[in-house]
């Protein structure tokens, strides 16, 4: 019998919305792990890739990955982590040569020599993220590229099962995105294309589990022969994973029979989009979102850009630090008509007053008040000019 918890994108050092340190998030799904671990003392802790979200990490984010590695280490459960896209090679090299020491196996770049780590009568295929500049040469681009990415993939991955054909367990770790997978929006900023994707027919059923990594949202690759997951992220990264749950899996090898349980997290923040509707009492639904652990993203509704300022200002006194984001959208006639008369210069005594111009400009595509300073500048340059 061989137990193996798996997980995946980390994202050690992440912020969310340029500005909230998520690696309080991350401690505590990692301490859910490391308790469960201690419980349940699996053979193996596997991470499929995107440990840091930065190539080259600040300290604090690899002091904590460092230090829970060591941990479970520690427990005899025996860590093996990939590279993800997000992830410096370079960095991850600096852990290798004294990590082995410790129980922890890093795999910062794919090695097709070393593709199979063999641990008695368990294999794993390790496969780190391939940047499909890496197969595809840049000067070839568009769908032959993209094709060959997938063709290449596919045929390592058929080869990654001929190597570990030989042994009792059979595992697959690898950073990809498979075809068909259910993606969040996340993913679909920090992957290339669909077109890169891989057809889950790779993934053979010589392999008795396959540990993926990449996609944030947790789900089973329902056409792939094997038994293959996403554990997706352990905590919502950004308001692409507004809503979802968070899981590791804990996976069980006995008998050629592959058992699956998913291990749902409890999460220390949740984000979410809100939109202030008019006519809607903005200062209640504020009240209501507001809640300690709930970090928003305001959508306000608005046909004026004072009415924007003015809805704008209650949703940061209200919310304070856990707004994290402001976006207005534009919703009567007034402001669209705004828009139009500059489009299709109907009004050309607008372009005679830049101050007229600039303060607009704030508060229509900025929704924030003019600088006085920058007025005082126009103002000046414009007597500069003799205007
Ligand atoms: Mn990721």
């Amino acid at each position: 019998m061989v137990k193996l918890v798996h997980l995946a994108d980390l994202h050690a050092g992440k912020l969310t919305a340029k500005t909230l340190d998520r690696n309080e998030d991350l401690l505590h799904a990692l301490e859910q792990v490391y308790d469960f671990v201690k419980e349940e003392r699996p053979d193996y802790l596997v991470v499929a890739g995107d440990i840091f979200d930065k190539r080259r990490p600040d300290s604090e984010s690899s002091k904590l990955v460092g230090d829970f590695f060591v941990r479970v280490a520690a427990l005899g459960t025996k860590v093996l982590a990939a590279a993800g896209n997000h992830d410096g090679s370079g960095f991850l090299d600096m852990f290798t040569p004294w990590s082995r020491r410790w129980g922890v196996r890093i795999f910062p770049r794919l090695n097709t020599k070393e593709l199979v780590y063999a641990d008695g009568e368990v294999a794993f295929a390790v496969v780190p993220f391939v940047s499909e500049r890496a197969i595809t040469e840049l000067s070839e681009g568009g769908a032959d590229a993209r094709v060959r990415y997938a063709e290449k993939m596919r045929k390592l991955l058929t080869y990654a099962a001929e190597r570990v054909k030989g042994f009792k367990y059979r595992f697959l770790v690898a950073h990809l995105f498979f075809a068909r997978s259910k993606v969040g929006k996340t993913e679909q900023e920090i992957t290339v294309s669909d077109a890169y994707a891989v057809d889950q027919s790779a993934l053979s059923e010589v392999f008795h589990y396959a540990a993926l990594g990449h996609v944030h949202r947790h789900q089973r690759l329902e056409f792939a022969p094997a038994p293959a997951y996403y554990s997706g992220s352990l905590y919502q990264l950004d308001f692409g994973e507004e809503g979802q749950d968070k899981f590791f899996n804990f996976v069980v090898v006995e008998n050629g029979r592959t058992s699956v349980r998913p291990i749902k997290l409890s999460l220390l923040r949740e984000l979410r989009k809100v939109v202030l509707k008019r006519g809607e009492d903005a200062k209640k639904v504020l009240e209501r979102e507001k809640r300690p652990n709930l970090y928003l993203w305001v959508e306000v509704e608005a046909s004026s850009p004072q009415e924007f300022t003015l809805r704008r200002s209650l949703a940061e006194r209200i919310l304070g630090e856990n707004l994290l984001k402001v976006t207005v959208r534009w919703k009567d006639t007034s402001s669209r008509s705004l828009f139009r008369r500059r489009n299709d210069g109907r009004s050309v005594e607008d372009l005679r007053d830049p101050l007229k111009m600039y303060r607009e400009y704030c508060l229509t595509a900025l929704g924030r008040k003019p600088d006085p300073r920058t007025e005082e500048l126009i103002r000046e340059l414009l007597q500069r000019v003799g205007v």
